[in-house]
């Protein structure tokens, strides 16, 4: 493939930058107020408003001639036909066969992988419901009422994100709690209060030997089997979900109480998998169906909407545009909604982990930026800390603004409080307040220049009804094909994560390091040797 901006497009998109890099936002929608009904979308029960961008239909076309020029429709149609477009890992990226429904055929080296996904879903929904209605029981014959799922990354951000993105859905009278962190204080906050004859541990790992997990999963057995005197406890109170079924046997897992997935599942694509097994005990295997349905919705928007209409595309673009040309380093996005507190932490691993790459698919260094960082909190707790900063700093931070036309909290009055909020600070943000401005309000002169608030900081809002199962299934698969439209655009590969693994060489190499008793000589260099002195002599 050529180099990204040795093409065409890209050398239109620079100069058509240069021309309107400076124009305002406030003159956009002045010379052109029908941008606001022309720079929106919607689909699978998503509306986008893109209009506060700092583009033209020149830039749009441009940017839709770049992904055209990129080839990201034939990338997107590899990926929708099972080929091995992870190429450093020689995989195929399937996360959309794990929504599609019955009968859909997705071929892997000549199989259909659509019935085993169902026959996965079906096992799911079954052992799911049993727990629920109290049928699985645990060692003593008590009902299973807390689930604890340890797992990290991919295998703990997703469930815990969705949790509590639906617990307006899930089972009130269950207790739902994640262990991620190596640190024991993760796992000992999460169990300090439960009775352990009626908790389920659900150990997520795709490959069943990461030290966290792992080590948090012996944890569990250790502080199960204690609390309950009896190792064979530990067949009624742990259920695992791997591609490892030999290593989750030798656990000690109950295989009947085990939930595969395949290697063409990212860890960070996996919540709609057998990953999301608490999120389906939590909210039933109906709900848990519905977020599948709006995740395929969003797939087949991607899939076939035209371009200028599609909304994952779009957003890719606009990251690219921001990313590119006006050298944003950060996107902010912040949910107007309680509830995704924690999406902007999903999204930060989804976004930075598939596209936070150096080389592109050539092997060769880029020459160019690719992923920005991705951040956010929850409107309106935002406002009243970092706000400022997207207001009256000197850094461009583009945001995308999520918000719901229907409160699923009885205190309706306070939703529109909320959402008044949200536009508030979209419309704050794009058109700001001029000196001029200032002064008729009666502004004293030696505050104004502290008081003009610049504007033409761009927004994208994402409006949906409610944030119901199916909805948050379509938002996270928004930005899944956003994130791969960006890296497409980018030619890397968005599906592979060598990054994380030095720095777990190194730790396993500096564990024994640390032991108690003998304490060998240490290589690293001089900073790192030090450190590990004085924590040797400091922790008692
Ligand atoms: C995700 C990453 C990473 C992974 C965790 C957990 O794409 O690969 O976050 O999910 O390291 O891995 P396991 O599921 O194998 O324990």
């Amino acid at each position: 493939m050529t180099v990204l901006t040795t093409s065409p497009s890209w050398h239109q998109l620079a100069a058509h930058h240069a021309r309107i890099k400076d124009i305002h936002l406030r003159t956009l929608f002045a010379e052109d107020p029908g941008r606001a009904e022309r720079f929106v979308a919607e689909g699978a029960g998503l509306f986008l408003d893109y209009s506060k961008n700092r583009i033209t239909d020149e830039t749009l076309a441009l940017l839709l001639r770049l992904a055209e020029e990129r080839g990201v429709t034939a990338r997107r149609d590899a990926m929708f036909a099972g080929e091995k477009i992870n190429v450093t890992e020689r995989r195929a990226v399937l996360h959309i066969a794990l929504r599609a429904p019955r009968g859909v055929r997705i071929d892997v080296d000549g199989a259909d992988v659509v019935p085993d996904v169902h026959r996965v879903l079906d096992a799911m929904a079954a052992f799911a419901a049993r727990v629920r209605d109290g049928r699985f029981t645990g060692h003593t014959g008590r009902r299973i009422r807390n689930v604890v799922n340890i797992g990290i990354g991919g295998s703990y951000l997703g469930p815990e994100m969705a949790y509590r993105a639906l617990r307006p859905f899930s089972d009130r009278s269950m207790t739902f709690r994640f262990v991620a962190n190596v640190d024991g204080a993760d796992f000992t906050e999460a169990t300090h209060d439960l009775d352990a004859a009626e908790t389920l541990f659900i150990i997520s790992s795709k490959t069943f030997t990461t030290l966290e997990t792992m080590t948090n999963a012996a944890a569990a057995r250790t502080w199960l089997v204690q609390k309950l005197g009896a190792e064979a406890a530990v067949a009624r109170h742990f259920a695992a979900v791997s591609t490892n079924l030999p290593g989750v046997t030798a656990f000690g897992i109950d295989p009947t109480n085990t939930f595969g997935f395949w290697d063409w599942v990212g860890g960070r694509y996996s919540m709609d998998s057998a990953i999301g097994l608490a999120t389906m005990i939590a909210v039933g295997p109906e709900n848990f169906g519905a977020m599948l349905a709006g995740f395929h919705a969003m797939d087949e928007h991607f899939r076939t909407a035209p371009p200028a209409r599609n909304l994952p595309l779009l957003l890719g673009l606009l990251t690219v545009w921001y990313n590119n040309f006006f050298g944003a380093q950060t996107v902010g996005v912040m949910p107007y909604a309680a509830p995704l507190a924690r999406l902007p932490a999903y999204l930060q691993q989804l976004q930075m982990e598939s596209n936070g790459k150096h080389v592109d698919l050539d092997g060769r260094v880029v020459v160019y930026q690719t992923a920005p960082i991705i951040w956010g909190e929850p409107g309106t707790d935002g406002q009243h800390s970092f706000y400022q900063l997207l207001h009256q700093g000197t850094k461009l931070v583009p945001c995308d603004m999520i918000g719901f036309c229907r409160p699923l909290s009885p205190l309706a009055a306070q939703h529109d409080l909320l959402m008044a909020n949200l536009f508030a600070q979209a419309e704050a943000l794009a058109f700001g307040k001029t000196a001029a401005e200032l002064t008729a309000e009666g502004s004293p002169d030696f505050q104004t220049p502290f008081r003009v608030t610049e504007g033409n900081r761009p927004t994208n809002v994402i409006l949906a009804d409610t944030l119901d199962p199916a909805t948050l299934g379509s938002l996270v698969a928004l930005y899944e094909h956003s994130v791969f439209t960006q890296g497409a655009i980018w030619a890397i590969d968005s599906f592979d994560q060598w990054g994380v693994e030095l720095g777990k060489v190194l730790a396993g190499r500096i564990i024994p390091e640390l032991g108690h008793g003998a304490e060998p000589e240490l290589t690293h260099d001089a900073s790192t040797n030090a450190l590990i002195r004085h924590y040797r002599k400091r922790r008692g």
